[in-house]
């Protein structure tokens, strides 16, 4: 008797996160007279790996294991990553499954839990799983679409306005989902700025500011060669002690964003504090918003800015598309009641919608539209503000992005 696990529609290694996703079991080769067969499912992976919980359905209630009795016709039921326990690599998540009665095994899935993590706390096969992907899409030119729209000219599409924390999500989503292109365990992990990163400022992961400002590598590291337009290297020097202090201009740690305000008009003062904070507390290219995608740090920083969105989201339940209160403007551009294109939440987000007619910038817009992703449907080649907003999917289950943070619980 075999059993074949099927998570989402394909028979590559699946990646799941925290929200919940439906797998299919079909047995194959049962004994004859046999009409059903009481199975088990569980959790069998390496110590240290990561973990599933199993529901009969989607709302229901989640636990490690899972009896379940099936026959020839594919059962259905729901597996999420179990909060907590993520991943580190690829096939470190093992559901086992066994025929209850003999306890025989009779089929096996492996998976990864991949979440984004804080960069501090990283292995470091994960920090090099990360910089190594980076810096081969780097050298591959693929990068340079992303140095392109976030320049002098396109700032209105993405700050000083509302649809800020929104645009850089699917910025961060494209970037993220090419790196796994390249290799597919990585995820963006971000830098907590609130606290001190000892492990993100060294030479094998971000680097150590020379006198010049030079960041300097270790020999063989990928961002030695680092290169985003003519110039070669990276220039920044912190403002504080990068090993012992938080970045030295944040003010509002994690908790005192939170707390700014529970409605998305005011909690936005968050772009200043602590999100312009963090670029000012370093002299260097990632403090002026033209040249800040010049230094790859400004990619963990922006993960931490969209997590205290996240978490923010998360707190006072600000996912839902008809409350001004998850986003302000509910309409189109053009419509009463609405603001500039780009920040209104059935917009369509520049430059993933090829469009550069004014008030759109007025240059070709770089790249190629969002990458899709071989685990979910969502946000599509040409994304909305609106699809943007329920990263997790808790309104509609073909709204969840992919991704999900290390901190961070899937809670309906
Ligand atoms: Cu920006």
């Amino acid at each position: 008797m075999n059993a074949q696990l099927t998570l989402f529609s394909t028979n590559s290694l699946p990646y799941i996160s925290w929200r919940p996703v439906p797998c299919s079991l079909a047995l194959s080769n049962i004994p004859a007279g046999t009409a059903n067969v009481n199975l088990l499912l569980s959790n069998n992976g390496p110590a240290g790996g990561g973990k599933v919980i199993f529901s009969l359905t989607e709302n229901g209630a989640y636990s490690d294991t899972l009896q379940l009795t099936a026959g020839v016709a594919p059962v259905s039921f729901f597996v999420a990553g179990k909060y907590g326990s993520p991943s580190s690599n690829d096939k470190d998540t093992v559901i086992l499954v066994a025929d209850a009665a003999t306890h025989a095994v009779v089929g096996q899935l492996e998976l990864m839990i991949r979440v984004r993590k804080d960069a501090n706390k990283l292995s470091d096969a994960e920090r090099d799983r990360f910089v190594q992907a980076f810096g081969i899409l780097n050298s591959s030119g693929k990068f340079q679409p992303f140095r392109d729209m976030h320049v002098q000219t396109s700032l209105a599409e993405a700050h000083g306005n509302y649809g800020f924390l929104p645009w850089h999500r699917a910025y961060l989503l494209d970037l993220e989902r090419q790196l796994q292109a390249i290799i597919p365990s990585v995820t963006l992990p971000y830098w907590k700025f609130d606290t001190p990163a000892p492990n993100i400022f060294t030479l094998a992961f971000m680097g150590i500011s020379g006198n010049l400002g030079n960041v300097q590598f270790t020999d063989a590291h990928p961002f030695r060669t680092w290169k985003t337009d003519t110039d070669v290297g990276i220039i920044r020097t912190p403002k504080f002690q990068t090993a012992t202090e938080k970045a030295s201009e944040v003010v509002r740690n994690d908790s005192q964003t939170i707390a700014i305000s529970n409605q998305f008009v005011q909690f936005t003062a968050m772009e200043g504090d602590p999100h312009g904070s963090a670029h000012n507390s370093f002299n260097g290219s990632i403090s002026n918003p033209a040249t800040a995608p010049k230094d790859p740090l400004f990619y963990l920083l922006h993960t931490n800015v969209d997590r205290l969105w996240a978490r923010w989201q998360s707190q006072y339940k600000r996912t839902d598309l008809a409350s001004t209160a998850t986003y302000p403007f509910l309409g189109a551009a053009g419509t009463p009641g609405s603001i500039r294109i780009g920040h209104n939440l059935k917009d369509t987000l520049w430059p993933w919608n090829n469009v550069h007619t004014p008030p759109r910038p007025n240059f070709p817009p770089p790249g190629n539209g969002m990458p899709g992703s071989p685990e979910v449907p969502a946000p599509g080649i040409s994304p909305r503000l609106a699809d943007m907003i329920d990263y997790q999917g808790k309104h509609d289950a073909r709204a969840y992005l992919g991704f999900d943070y290390d901190n961070i619980p899937y809670e309906q």
